[in-house]
C-alpha cells in the first residue's frame, strides 16, 4: 500500500515564502512570435529570467482544448484505473510521489515518453484507455504544434546569438532519436489547506527545481501557482495565463550557452479551491549528443565552465538526484 504521508510534510519553510515586491515589480518578459523582431527580447529573457510567456503562437486552441478535456476525465476517473497505468518507472501514472528519492508534493500525474518506438503503443495510455488511439492522438496533435513552435524559438535565439546555423539547438529536438517527454499535472485542490492558508502558509504542488532538458514549455489552466525564483532571491507568482505558454530553460541549455542562459529555478504551490492543470514539453536532446558549451559562442580567453557529458549521463545522474538538488553542480569545472 502507498503510505500517506500527513498533510503537515507538504508545507513549505516560512523562510521560502513568495515576497513580490511591490515597490520594484518585476514582471514576466512577454514575447509576441507574430513579431520576429522580438528576438532580442528572447535573448534577455533568457539571459535575465530563464522565463518569459509567448504569445501569438499559432498553436491551434482546438488541440490544446481537446487535449485538455481528456487528461481532466482521466484524472477526475476513479483511482483504481488511474492505478493501472502506474507506479512510475518513470512513465506512467504517479500520485503525490515524484522521483525515486522521496520528493513529494500534492500533485498527480502523468509522465508520456515521446522517443518514437514505430508500430509501438504507448504502454501507460494502453492500459486506461478504451480508445487509446484517440487519447493518443490528441497527444500527437498537442505535442507536434508544440514542439514546432518551441524550435522556431530555438532558432530566433541561434540567429540573434549570431550561430553559424540557426538549428543548432532546434536540430536536437527534431532528431529522431530525441530523447523529449511529456508531462500532465494535475494539482487537486486541498480544501484543508483554507484554514492555514490565513496564517500565510502554502502547500508544495511540485518542489523548487531546474529542469534538466534544453526547453520546456508549460501550458496550463487559469489557475495560479507556479513561482520562479529571482536573482533576488525572492519566489514570484506567475499569473496564469491558459491562452499563452511559458517557457524555461533547462540545465543543458545553461550548458551549451556557457552559462548565459540561466535555468530557472521553480515550484508550485497548491491551491485550497481550484484545481490547477498543467501539461509541459521538455525538449531534450538524442542520449547519445554531446552537451558542451558551443565554441563560437565563447570569447577567445573564456573558460567552459562545464564539463563536456553526454545526455545520457546527465539524464541518469539527475533521475538520481533529489528534486532541490543542484544538479549541475558535479558537471562544473573546478
Ligand atoms: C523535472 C523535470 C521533468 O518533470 C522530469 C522530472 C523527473 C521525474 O519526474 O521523474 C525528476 C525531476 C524532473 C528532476 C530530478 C529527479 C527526476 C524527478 C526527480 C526527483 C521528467 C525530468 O526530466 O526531471
Amino acid at each position: 500500500a502507498i503510505s500517506k504521508p500527513p498533510i503537515e510534510h507538504f508545507f513549505l519553510k516560512p523562510c521560502k515564502q513568495t515576497n513580490n515586491n511591490h515597490h520594484h515589480p518585476t514582471s514576466i518578459p512577454i514575447i509576441d512570435l507574430s513579431k520576429p523582431e522580438s528576438k532580442h527580447q528572447l535573448v534577455k529573457a533568457c539571459q535575465d529570467f530563464g522565463f518569459f510567456k509567448v504569445i501569438n503562437h499559432q498553436v491551434p486552441l482546438q488541440f490544446i482544448n481537446k487535449l485538455e478535456s481528456k487528461a481532466i476525465k482521466f484524472f477526475n476517473s476513479p483511482l483504481s484505473l488511474k492505478q493501472k497505468a502506474g507506479p512510475p518507472d518513470p512513465f506512467g501514472y504517479g500520485n503525490k510521489h515524484l522521483g525515486q528519492n522521496g520528493d513529494f508534493g500534492w500533485v498527480e500525474y502523468l509522465l508520456l515518453n515521446l522517443k518514437h518506438e514505430p508500430n509501438h503503443k504507448n504502454p501507460t495510455i494502453s492500459v486506461f484507455e478504451d480508445n487509446p488511439e484517440e487519447f493518443q492522438c490528441a497527444v500527437n496533435d498537442y505535442v507536434t504544434a508544440v514542439k514546432k513552435m518551441t524550435c522556431e524559438i530555438l532558432e530566433l535565439l541561434a540567429d540573434e546569438l549570431k550561430l553559424q546555423s540557426r538549428n543548432v539547438f532546434s536540430k536536437l529536438l527534431l532528431d529522431e532519436q530525441s530523447d523529449s517527454v511529456f508531462r500532465v499535472n494535475y494539482y487537486p485542490p486541498c480544501p484543508e489547506l483554507q484554514e492555514h492558508e490565513l496564517t500565510g502558509k502554502k502547500l508544495i504542488g511540485f518542489g523548487e527545481h531546474t529542469d534538466p532538458q534544453i526547453i520546456s514549455v508549460l501550458r496550463s489552466n487559469n489557475t495560479s501557482g507556479l513561482e520562479i525564483l529571482l536573482k533576488t532571491g525572492c519566489w514570484m507568482s506567475v499569473p496564469p495565463d491558459s491562452t499563452s505558454f511559458f517557457i524555461n530553460v533547462g540545465d543543458s541549455l545553461q550548458v551549451m550557452t556557457n552559462g548565459r542562459f540561466k535555468s530557472v529555478k521553480h515550484r508550485v504551490v497548491a491551491n485550497s479551491l481550484k484545481s490547477r492543470l498543467s501539461m509541459i514539453y521538455f525538449g531534450g536532446p538524442p542520449l547519445n549528443e554531446k552537451i558542451a558549451p558551443l565554441p563560437s559562442l565563447m570569447e577567445s580567453d573564456e573558460a567552459s565552465l562545464y564539463k563536456e557529458f553526454t545526455w545520457f549521463e546527465y539524464k541518469k545522474s539527475a533521475f538520481n538526484s533529489r528534486l532541490s538538488d543542484n544538479r549541475l553542480g558535479s558537471f562544473e569545472n573546478n
